[in-house]
């Protein structure tokens, strides 16, 4: 089995820091193979050594780019064109041909260094955004090998995607996969409509589409999370988290929480947003809740991710201003990442998680959210309604990002749900969250790879 993705794994983590990583590693370790990335390194020289290192019947294939191909293959067309573009965030996209031919580059070259080390029958999995073009530079080196994709972002309707010049050239990409996943229904339909209106390809069956002689499988896998894992974590509060849930319960006092990477695709401004509303049309909520927002940085050297830094430190400031007291901190707003095994029992000890992006392919934290309640007196889930999870999370209140009074009515409602509406809403969540969980998601995808093509005939 051979992982490509941007970056590698730590395959020497414990399970116990848990996430996908560790899952896709141990489904590696159990089958013996490659994880193939990019080292993280912007100094790098592009073709240069590779940093090969084994761990059991694992090797950790770590290759090189260089100043200008770290700006134009990842700041560029990966991180200023594709995940806004993918976000449906036309208005942030910078079209530029060298980010384009910068992408295109270190894909050929990941194929040139990869291919070295293929054998006739291992079976290939190639993981996001950044890497689209890899299996056509594969097959050109002749690889005839299985090769999969799994897209962990949205994937845009025709119309959005048909904004980026290169849009031809990234789903002939795409169909030179056997299998294209994806994380919802909706971006399985925006493929197949696109491949409809614009491409060569004809569909076959109801998940297959035929491209002369191959043909290549379009479905979702949505993916989970480690359940079981998540919930022994959260069980075990550090004393710093004990003495902040001992101090809340003595003062009465609830707590509402959002986890996030500072992405413009989370929706943290309107979230702040919604909370400063819910202090205001409710009074009552005044020092009898507070929001805690962790977000911590990434990819700070595009410019919209400044941006929005910026807002969120000024919204969060302005709301404090007007409604803290020298005993009451509305807005807790966290910019640094939390020890995992902190941010478990977090989750267990606040009565709302409240998850609400423009825009997301999944949103493991709402998962991970549900999976850290305590069944007895679980918090409830507020979930926008346009993040992948929402396709199947119904029991989770269900909201419009960009509409500031209803999110700010459904946390009252969230704060003032009774007991057993809460229970059986956390019932359905987790039931849906232990059976569809990371291995459900590895194994049903592994499972559409690994089966034989069918013959022409047998199809549709
Ligand atoms: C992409 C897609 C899709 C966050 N802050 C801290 C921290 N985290 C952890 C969370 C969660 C993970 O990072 C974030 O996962 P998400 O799914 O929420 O979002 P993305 O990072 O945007 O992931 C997304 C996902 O891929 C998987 O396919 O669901 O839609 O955008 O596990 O807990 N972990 C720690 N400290 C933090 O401060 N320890």
């Amino acid at each position: 089995m051979v992982i490509v993705s941007n970056r590698v794994a730590d395959l020497r983590a414990s399970s116990q820091s848990g996430g996908l990583a560790v899952g896709l590693a141990d489904a590696l370790k159990e089958r013996g193979g490659i994880w193939f990335g990019w080292n993280g390194e912007r100094e790098g020289v592009t073709g240069g050594d590779l940093n090969i290192e084994s761990i059991g019947s694992v090797e950790r294939i770590e290759a090189q780019i260089s100043p200008q191909d770290f700006s134009d293959y990842y700041l560029g067309y990966s991180n200023s064109v594709l995940w806004p573009l993918f976000h449906y965030r036309l208005d942030l996209v910078d079209f530029r041909p060298a980010y384009f031919e910068g992408y295109q580059r270190v894909n050929e070259m990941f194929a040139r260094q990869l291919a070295t080390f293929l054998r006739e029958d291992d079976v290939i999995w190639v993981h996001d955004y950044h890497l689209i073009p890899l299996a056509s530079f594969l097959r050109k080196l002749g690889c005839k090998q299985r090769i999969g994709f799994f897209l962990h972002i949205p994937f845009p309707p025709p119309d959005l995607l048909a904004a980026s010049p290169n849009h031809a050239e990234l789903v002939d990409g795409l169909l030179e996969y056997d299998v294209v996943g994806f994380q919802t229904k909706t971006d399985v339909v925006n493929l197949k409509s696109y491949l409809r209106e614009h491409a060569s390809a004809v569909q076959v069956a109801e998940d297959r589409f035929s491209i002369g002689e191959r043909s290549v499988v379009v479905d979702r896998f949505p993916i989970g999370i480690d359940a079981a894992g998540f919930t022994a974590l959260a069980k075990q509060a550090d004393e710093d988290v004990q003495v902040d849930l001992m101090r809340r319960r003595v003062l009465g006092r609830r707590q509402i929480i959002g986890v996030d990477r500072l992405d413009y695709s989370k929706g943290l401004p309107e979230r702040l947003k919604a909370f400063g509303k819910l202090l205001s049309t409710h009074p009552e909520m005044e020092k009898a809740v507070t929001f805690l927002q962790i977000a911590p940085p990434t990819r700070e050297e595009v410019d919209a991710y400044s941006d929005i830094r910026m807002e969120l430190e000024g919204l969060a400031g302005s709301i404090n201003g007007q409604f803290a007291d020298f005993n009451w901190t509305p807005i807790r707003y966290i910019h640094r990442p939390v020890a995992r095994d902190k941010l478990a029992p977090l989750f267990r000890g606040s009565q709302v998680g409240f998850i609400t992006p423009l825009r997301d392919g999944m949103n493991l934290v709402a998962k991970e959210y549900v999976a850290a309640q305590n069944p007895e007196d679980p918090g409830v889930l507020v979930l926008s309604q346009f993040a992948g999870a929402a396709e199947e999370m119904h029991d989770a209140l269900i909201v419009n990002p960009y509409d500031i009074d209803h999110m700010a009515e459904q946390l009252h409602r969230a704060l003032t749900m009774p007991l057993d509406e809460r229970r059986r809403r956390h019932e359905t969540l987790m039931h849906h969250v232990t059976t569809q969980d990371a291995q459900a998601w590895l194994q049903s995808y592994l499972k559409t790879l690994t089966q034989d093509e069918p013959e022409y005939g047998a199809v549709g």
